[in-house]
């Protein structure tokens, strides 16, 4: 058994002082330093430094692995032109991005203090590295296309990949199911998409509503994804309702990815639903897009999530927290501070069915030591502390082990 004694713990959204944790590979209790029970007198004492802040592992809900080895090679600033350019480099970004790139990835994260991700696959190449890390993983295998014509065929070759995965199904890693988006997968390929994840009861994830030019797409027919998909596919017409695409998900809480572009009537629906929604500003601004309105959720939960380098620069999480509380600039800044710890701890772990994300009893002990610069004057200032100051976790627990 061991025990960290802390003298700030991040507990139930709130910061406590002086707090000790029993743990082995799962959290046995949680009692002031003072009154640790006579029956651990054999366990390892961790005393954390005086500025030091215990935190949950944090989770990355959303990262592609496999477009690790991006810096300077996609086009940034417009999203159809970026995808034209993920289009014509993707082979050559996916064989850059060996084991030894996407390893270098994890490591980035882990350092970070992400102890959880939810990978999207697109081909499969990251599913070694994701088996064999350290990392808690959601392996999520995405499925993408729009012809009717070989909706057999490419839901074959997806089942391939998610049937490959789910041998490494363990406590760590759970083989999952993510669908590309409304623009680019048809309505027949995302029902055996999604029953597929009902059939296995896995996690599920979408990216959704990400453009400008995907609204006026699915709305319209128009924009800049009728020339795109004119000139790649001979298509003139959206192959999904956008309606009916949420629908296809009604009752099964998914992760909705991006929703820059949503609006109250869907919004309304993924309430209704009990969806989560991953929100990425460093991609989003990088690809073009608008902010993501969160204070217009209705109450739906988002996880801040660091997307691929394939639209970042870093896979870092207190870059993306710092990112966030710049962005959304006419927002409380403590209050903004607080939900942005939220949505890397425990609104991501519900967004995704995992036994951690919080401090708490029975759950897995991933923990993140992080150290401020200074002992802080008041409790409540500790989040915004932690996302100014901090690059790096000062220690790093997954299940119990230390691994930073
Ligand atoms: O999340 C970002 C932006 N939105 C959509 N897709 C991706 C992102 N980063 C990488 N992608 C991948 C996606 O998984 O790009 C491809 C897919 O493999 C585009 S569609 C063929
Ligand atoms: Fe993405």
């Amino acid at each position: 058994m061991n025990i960290i004694i802390a003298p700030f713990v991040y507990i139930d959204g709130v910061f406590k002082k002086d707090v000790a944790v029993i743990f082995d590979d799962i959290i046995h209790d949680i009692v002031p330093a003072e009154e640790i029970p006579n029956i651990y007198h054999d366990a390892e004492i961790i005393s954390l430094d005086s500025h030091c802040v215990l935190y949950p592992g944090f989770i990355n809900s959303h990262v592609h692995l496999e477009f690790s080895s991006n810096t300077m090679t996609l086009d940034y600033g417009a999203f159809i032109p970026w995808l034209e350019s993920v289009m014509s480099n993707r082979d050559v970004l996916a064989k850059k991005s060996d084991e030894k790139v996407m390893k270098n990835a994890l490591k980035e994260m882990l350092q970070s203090g992400i102890t959880t991700i939810g990978a999207i696959s697109s081909f499969g190449g990251d599913l070694n590295v994701c088996a064999k890390t350290s990392q808690r993983v959601v392996y999520f295998n995405e499925v993408v296309g729009s012809n009717e014509a070989i909706v057999d065929v490419l839901f074959d070759s997806f089942n391939e990949r998610f049937e490959a995965s789910r041998k490494y199904n363990s406590e760590r890693f759970q083989a999952s199911v993510a669908i590309h988006s409304p623009y680019s997968v048809h309505p027949k390929l995302l029902k055996k998409a999604i029953d597929l994840a009902k059939k296995y009861k896995t996690p599920l994830s979408a990216h959704l509503l990400e453009s400008r030019s995907e609204r006026e797409w699915l709305d319209e027919n128009s924009g800049g994804f009728r020339v795109f998909f004119e000139k790649l596919f001979g298509i003139k017409e959206s192959v999904s309702d956008l309606k009916d695409f949420l629908e296809a998900f009604n009752q099964y809480p998914t992760l909705f990815v991006h929703a820059t572009q949503i609006e109250k009537g869907e919004l309304q629906i993924l309430k209704d639903s009990h969806h989560f929604i991953a929100h990425c500003p460093r991609s989003n601004r990088l690809l073009g897009e608008e902010r993501l309105k969160i204070e217009a959720l209705e109450g739906i939960r988002y996880s801040l999530a660091t997307d691929g380098k394939s639209s970042n620069w870093s896979l870092n999480i207190f870059d993306e927290l710092r990112a966030a509380l710049m962005l959304h600039s006419h927002l409380d800044l403590h209050q903004l501070s607080s939900a942005l710890i939220r949505s890397i701890t425990s609104n991501p772990a519900e967004a995704l069915g995992l036994n951690c994300g919080i401090i708490a009893k029975e759950k897995f002990a991933d923990f993140c030591v992080v150290e401020l610069k200074d002992t802080p004057q008041k409790l409540e200032d500790i989040a915004l502390w932690t996302i100014l100051h901090v690059q790096n976790a000062k220690k790093v627990y997954i299940q119990g082990e230390q691994c930073v």
